[in-house]
C-alpha cells in the first residue's frame, strides 16, 4: 500500500495451511496475481500451531499428504505409520518450498475484515494492523479448528502457575518435569498429551468431563521396504481411498455387525484393534457402526471391554468408560498410544468433574465443587469453536452489507459447502457442508482447491467475474445435509460437529457426511453441467 491505495489481486487465499498452499499453487498455476493471507509466522495452519507433545496425525501419513504432485509422493519419506506434528510441519514447509510459494505469501496478517463491493465486483479485505486488499476472488482457506476455546473459568487471570492451550503451544516446548500438572480436556488432543506428560511430571490430574472412546493407534515406524512398496503402488492406493467414505485407504468390511456371530464380531473386533493397523480401522469394521445402535453397541462394548481389560483400578477404569448416551464414534474417535495404561502409573490420577465440576482456578491451582487441587501448571485441551470458528471471527459482508455471522446465527448454510448465497466470489474449502473433517482432510481439499481453479478458469473462458450460489440451491443442499446426518447417529454425540461444545453455538451438524464418492460426483456434476445452482455473470 506504499501510495495509500490497496494492493490489488485476482484473488486473496486466507489461511496457510494445506488448504490454502495448494490452492495458491493452482491459481498461479492458470496465471492469476495471488496474495495468501497468513496470521501466523510461518506455513501449517493447524500443523504450526499444535504443537503440545504427542501431537501427531490420525489419518495415516501415506494418506494424509498431497497426491497432485507424483515427484513430491515419491521423494518425501514418511518415517512412521501415523506422522507427528513436526514431521508435518517439515512436510508443509517443504512443500512452500518445492513450489515456490512462500514469494507469494504475507505472514502475521490476520484478516479481520472482508466486505463485497457490488458495484465494484471486488472484495475489499483488510489485516490486523489496517493494510488494505482488494480482489476479485476471495478464498478462505482458514481451517475447520483454527480458534483455540478456553473455557472462561473465574480466577484463571490470578493462577499463578503457568498455563498453555493445546492449539497455541509455546514453540520452544513446555517442561513438564518435576510438576504438578493439570490437564482439562480428554478429547484427541489431551489423550494424546497425557502419556507423555506423565512421563515427565511429578503427577499428572486429568480432569475429564466426558468420556470419549480411544483406540490404539498401533502407530510403527515405516520400515524402507514397506515404505517403498507403498510408493510402486501410490496410484493405486490414492484410487482405492478415493473410493471410500472418508477417502481414507482402509480396509472396510460389507457386513452388518448384526449379520454375523458374536464370535465373528469380537474377532473382527480384536484384529482392528490389535492386527491390523488400529486407528479408524476399527469404524470399518461393519458397515452399520454408524447407523444402528444396535450395531453400534457391539463396538461400544467391545471398546469398554478393552479399558476395563487394561486400567487396574476398578473405579477408574468404569469412569473411563463412555456412557451408553454417547455412541462410538459420533465424536470423533481418539486415536491414541499408550492412553489408558498411562492411568495405571502411581503419578496419574483421573478426576470426574462432571459430578465435582470445576468452579474457579485459584491463585495455586483448581478448585472443583469438592475439592481443591494444588497445580503448577494447567494444560487445556479443550478443543475449538470448530468449522464456524474462523470464518466467525472475520467481520465478512456480502452483497447489501448482510453479515455471514447474521446469515449464520442459525448455523452455517453453504451450496456445497463450497459458497454462500448472498456472498458472491467467496469459496470455503473443506468447510462447513462438504465432507471435510468426516473424510481425509488433504484430499477434500484437493478436490475443493481444483473445483475453485477449474471454476475460475471457466469464467474467464466465458468473460465473466462474478458467480454466487443460487439461494434455491443453497436450501436444497441445507437440507440433503441434515437429512443425510439424520439417517445416521452422529447427531446423537454432543460433539463439536454439531457445536455442542461452544456455549450458545446452536446446534447443527456441520460436516457432510453422505461420503466422499458421493459428494465428488455432485460437485462434478455441478460443474459439468454448467455450474448448476450458481448465479454467474
Ligand atoms: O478438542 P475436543 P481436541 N470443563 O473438543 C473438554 C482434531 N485433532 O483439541 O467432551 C471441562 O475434542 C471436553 O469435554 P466434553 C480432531 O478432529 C486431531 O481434543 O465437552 N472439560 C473434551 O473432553 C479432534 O476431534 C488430532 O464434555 C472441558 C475436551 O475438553 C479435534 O481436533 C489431534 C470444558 C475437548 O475435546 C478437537 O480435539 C488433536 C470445560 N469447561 C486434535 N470445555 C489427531 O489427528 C471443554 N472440555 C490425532
Amino acid at each position: 500500500m506504499s501510495n495509500g491505495l490497496p494492493a490489488d489481486y485476482d484473488a486473496i487465499i486466507v489461511g496457510g495451511g494445506f488448504a490454502g498452499l495448494y490452492q495458491l499453487h493452482c491459481l498461479r498455476r492458470i496465471g492469476l496475481r495471488v496474495r495468501l493471507l497468513e496470521a501466523g509466522s510461518g506455513v501449517g495452519g493447524t500443523w504450526f500451531w499444535n504443537r503440545y507433545p504427542g501431537a501427531r496425525c490420525d489419518v495415516e501419513s501415506l494418506d494424509y499428504s498431497y497426491s497432485f504432485s507424483g515427484e513430491l509422493q515419491q521423494e518425501w519419506d514418511w518415517s512412521e505409520r501415523y506422522a507427528t506434528q513436526p514431521e508435518i510441519l517439515r512436510y508443509i514447509e517443504e512443500v512452500a518450498r518445492r513450489f515456490d510459494l512462500l514469494r507469494d505469501i504475507q505472514f502475521n496478517a490476520r484478516v479481520t475484515e472482508a466486505h463485497f463491493d457490488a458495484k465494484a465486483r471486488r472484495w475489499n479485505i483488510a489485516i490486523a494492523g489496517g493494510e488494505r486488499f482488494v480482489a476479485t476472488w476471495c478464498v478462505m482457506a482458514t481451517g475447520c479448528l483454527s480458534i483455540p476455546q478456553t473455557p472462561r473459568f473465574p480466577g484463571l487471570e490470578n493462577y499463578e502457575g503457568r498455563w498453555h492451550h493445546s492449539a497455541d503451544w509455546p514453540r520452544e516446548g513446555v517442561d513438564f518435569r518435576g510438576l504438578r500438572v493439570g490437564l482439562i480436556g480428554t478429547g484427541s488432543s489431551g489423550v494424546q498429551m497425557a502419556p507423555i506428560i506423565a512421563k515427565q511430571a511429578a503427577h499428572l490430574t486429568v480432569f475429564q468431563r466426558t468420556a470419549n472412546f480411544s483406540v490404539p493407534a498401533q502407530n510403527e515406524a515405516l520400515a524402507p521396504e514397506a515404505l517403498a512398496k507403498a510408493k510402486r503402488h501410490y496410484g493405486e492406493r490414492r484410487a482405492r481411498a478415493m473410493e471410500t467414505t472418508t477417502g481414507i485407504f482402509l480396509s472396510g468390511c460389507d457386513k452388518s455387525a448384526m449379520e454375523v456371530t458374536e464370535e465373528e464380531r469380537e474377532k473382527e473386533f480384536e484384529y482392528r484393534w490389535r492386527g491390523a493397523g488400529g486407528g479408524f480401522r476399527m469404524v470399518r469394521a461393519f458397515n452399520d457402526l454408524l447407523l444402528h445402535k444396535a450395531s453400534n453397541d457391539t463396538v461400544a462394548d467391545f471398546v469398554r471391554a478393552k479399558i476395563r481389560s487394561i486400567v487396574n483400578d476398578p473405579a477408574t477404569a468404569e469412569l473411563l468408560c463412555p456412557t451408553p448416551e454417547l455412541p462410538f464414534g459420533t465424536k470423533r474417535l481418539c486415536v491414541d498410544s499408550n492412553y489408558y495404561e498411562t492411568f495405571n502409573r502411581p503419578n496419574v490420577t483421573l478426576i470426574d468433574v462432571r459430578k465435582d465440576p470445576i468452579v474457579e482456578i485459584t491463585a495455586d491451582g483448581l478448585r472443583t465443587a469438592a475439592s481443591r487441587y494444588p497445580l503448577d501448571m494447567i494444560v487445556f485441551a479443550t478443543g475449538f469453536d470448530a468449522m464456524t470458528g474462523a470464518l466467525g471471527s472475520i467481520d465478512i459482508r456480502g452483497r447489501g452489507g448482510e453479515a455471514l455471522s447474521e446469515k449464520w446465527a442459525s448455523g452455517p448454510r453453504t451450496y456445497l459447502g463450497l459458497a454462500v448465497a448472498g456472498f458472491p466470489n467467496m469459496f470455503v474449502l473443506a468447510g462447513p457442508g462438504s465432507p471435510s473433517v468426516l473424510s481425509n482432510m488433504v484430499h477434500s481439499i484437493e478436490l475443493h482447491a481444483d473445483w475453485v481453479t477449474r471454476c475460475l478458469e471457466c469464467l474467464r473462458v466465458e468473460g465473466r467475474s462474478v458467480i454466487e450460489a443460487g439461494q434455491r440451491a443453497e436450501d436444497q443442499w441445507v437440507a440433503h445435509v441434515n437429512e443425510v446426518a439424520d439417517r445416521t447417529l452422529y447427531p446423537k454425540g454432543n460433539s463439536w460437529y454439531l457445536g455442542a461444545n461452544t456455549p450458545g453455538k446452536p446446534r447443527v451438524f456441520m460436516p457432510y457426511v453422505g461420503g466422499v464418492p458421493a459428494y465428488r460426483k455432485i460437485v462434478t456434476d455441478v460443474a459439468e453441467n454448467g455450474y448448476e445452482g450458481f448465479l454467474r455473470d
